[in-house]
């Protein structure tokens, strides 16, 4: 694992190497993962890896209109969530966080319904997964997590409860990193001590934007210092490397320390969207030399050099991934539309005039044109 004061790049990309050195982190150590812990990886990361290829065939055959892809990310976004408890933490995800939502045991028809256009964020229920929605807006989710982590210590009265704070951790990339909101968000969080994990996943691009063209510096843990928050740069490649980085962040956050920043370092290795032509803006070349090791091959391989387990063992993995992706499949093939109603009856809690009307419109023009009320 890579730690403030290292190196600080996972792979070769152009100019990171000579980005500043985060502060030294003083985040509490851990236990060092397990056999179990790495098993539980490989397991999540071949699933996640099969979906989420799947999910770009899906979109080419026309079963859904759109797909954010995270090739490439799986070690960061299973080895981070596999860090908190769903039982009593909240995950706030961006719309690239399938390996994330699948770790924490959201179902993936679900999921896939806001990119079948069924359900805006996802037809999961959020109060009981404690995953919030899918949230497309930049940022938008870090916001959001700060707020419920000030939630945690105001219910609390300042007294850190004898189990420690439940703990909020938000999904940001490179590109959000850049916007307002994070500097709010991660001020405000550092004043009060909200106990939420940042945990950038740094994939080298926003878009078509590449992170030297954006994050000033090159390093987004970089800017802990500045606000007080121990911060940690980590080989986002490296599953066990970043699973050990999130907990050390969380038991900082949970033991009422304040908030934490993980950096995954990491690289997108498809397109940012399935509406998106990398080749508009970057070579195969590019993409050879700066994506660093595949995460899902490198712990294949790791498993078979220190034995942890076997070629069966690993085959049937794949197996079971293959298996659960066509289950998917069907489940996403069989989502029916949602009453349309549910754009007006689910905005407030009691509707306003002004909404109720509009409704009222939407029926009669519905009703008129023999349209179905399913959206
Ligand atoms: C507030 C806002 N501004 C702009 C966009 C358009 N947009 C969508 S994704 C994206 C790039 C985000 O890059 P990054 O944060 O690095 O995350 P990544 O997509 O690489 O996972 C932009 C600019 C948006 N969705 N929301």
């Amino acid at each position: 694992m890579q730690t403030s004061g290292q190196s600080t790049t996972a792979h070769g990309r152009a100019g990171l190497a000579d980005a500043p050195r985060p502060p030294l982190s003083d985040l509490p150590s851990v236990e060092p993962v397990t056999g179990s812990d790495l098993v539980e990886l490989y397991r999540l990361m071949t699933a996640v890896r099969h979906l989420d290829l799947a999910a770009i065939s899906w979109q080419r055959q026309g079963i859904v209109p759109a797909y954010a892809p995270e090739l490439g990310q799986e070690a960061a976004q299973v080895g981070s969530a596999l860090a908190v408890d769903p039982k009593r933490d909240f995950v706030f995800p961006t719309y690239r966080e399938l390996g994330v939502a699948r770790a924490c045991g959201v179902d993936m028809v679900e999921y896939m319904s806001t990119h079948k256009a069924t359900w805006h964020g996802g037809l999961w229920n959020p109060a009981e997964t404690h995953v919030a929605p899918i949230q497309a807006v930049v940022a938008g989710s870090v916001l959001h997590a700060v707020g419920w982590a000030h939630g945690q210590t105001l219910e609390a009265h300042g007294e850190l409860p004898a189990e420690g704070y439940n703990v909020a951790i938000t999904y940001l990339g490179d590109g959000a990193s850049s916007q307002g909101d994070v500097h709010e968000a991660m001020n405000f969080a550092a004043i009060f001590k909200a106990p939420v994990v940042f945990f950038v996943q740094n994939n080298g691009w926003a878009i078509s934007v590449p992170t030297e063209r954006q994050v000033a510096g090159g390093s987004v843990a970089a800017r802990g210092a500045g606000y007080g928050i121990p911060a940690i740069q980590v080989d986002g490649n490296d599953a066990a490397a970043v699973l050990t980085a999130t907990r050390r962040a969380v038991a900082h956050a949970r033991a009422g320390q304040g908030p934490a920043i993980v950096e995954a370092m990491t690289y997108r290795r498809g397109p940012h969207a399935t509406s998106d032509d990398p080749g508009r803006y970057r070579s195969l070349e590019d993409e050879r030399l700066d994506a660093g090791a595949d995460p899902v091959a490198r712990l294949r391989e790791r498993f078979v050099a220190e034995g942890i387990a076997d070629a069966a063992a690993l085959n049937e993995a794949d197996d079971a991934a293959a298996a659960e992706a066509e289950r998917v499949r069907r489940g996403v093939l069989a989502l029916g539309g949602r009453p349309g109603a549910e754009m007006f009856d689910l905005v407030f809690q009691e509707p306003t005039d002004e909404l109720l009307r509009q409704k009222a419109n939407w029926q009669a023009e519905t009703e008129w044109h023999e349209e179905s009320e399913h959206a």
